[in-house]
């Protein structure tokens, strides 16, 4: 297993649109390794493969954040469609590893059904709801591109995404 690098704000390959797993490889696998061991160190309580810049509709998710935390449920979501979302809203105050040391509340569907194929490539059907709800919603908006600022005001964004563009240039310079 191996630590990738978790890309951040203004790289543009985060609003790319992530291609379907067409078969569960041996490269798939080292890949939702990788994204565990990843998610784990960061800490984060879900990962979008995008995040690690790989382009495919993978998720890895463990909303117990820590692995030696008790209750600690590693899962995998490949090619995850909602299927269907409640009316009942609900919100939590968000966070994105791609966005570190931001946090603000965004309101989504409180339940989400969703199918999803696991590593031995079958599929399931899923009801969500609580923080589970939240984070699937959040990575699936990564595998299209959307990022949670993106729910903000126009101002609220724009100001976000000026901060980690100046950060940015900083570091470059
Ligand atoms: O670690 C994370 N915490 C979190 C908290 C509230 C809503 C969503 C999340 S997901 C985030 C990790 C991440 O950026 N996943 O894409
Ligand atoms: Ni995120």
């Amino acid at each position: 297993m191996a630590i990738r690098e978790i890309i951040v704000l203004p790289d543009k390959q985060l609003r790319l649109v992530s291609k379907p797993i067409e078969s569960v490889t041996a490269e798939v696998r080292k890949l939702a390794d990788d994204m565990f061991e990843t998610m784990y160190d960061a800490p984060g309580i879900g990962l979008a493969a995008i995040q690690v810049a790989v382009p495919l509709r993978l998720i890895t998710m463990d909303l117990a954040k820590k692995e030696d935390e008790t209750g600690a449920k590693p899962r995998v979501f490949i090619n995850p469609e909602i299927l269907s979302s409640s009316e009942e809203l609900s919100v939590y105050e968000e966070g994105c590893l791609s966005i570190p040391e931001y946090y603000e509340e965004v309101e989504r569907p409180a339940q989400v059904r969703f199918r999803f194929m696991d590593l031995d490539g079958k599929v399931h059907e899923e009801d969500a709801d609580g923080l589970f709800a939240t984070c699937i919603q959040h990575e699936i908006d990564h595998l299209n591109g959307v990022l949670f600022v993106d729910y903000l005001s126009k101002l609220k964004r724009d100001r976000v995404l000026k901060k980690f563009t100046k950060q940015a240039k900083r570091a470059g310079e």
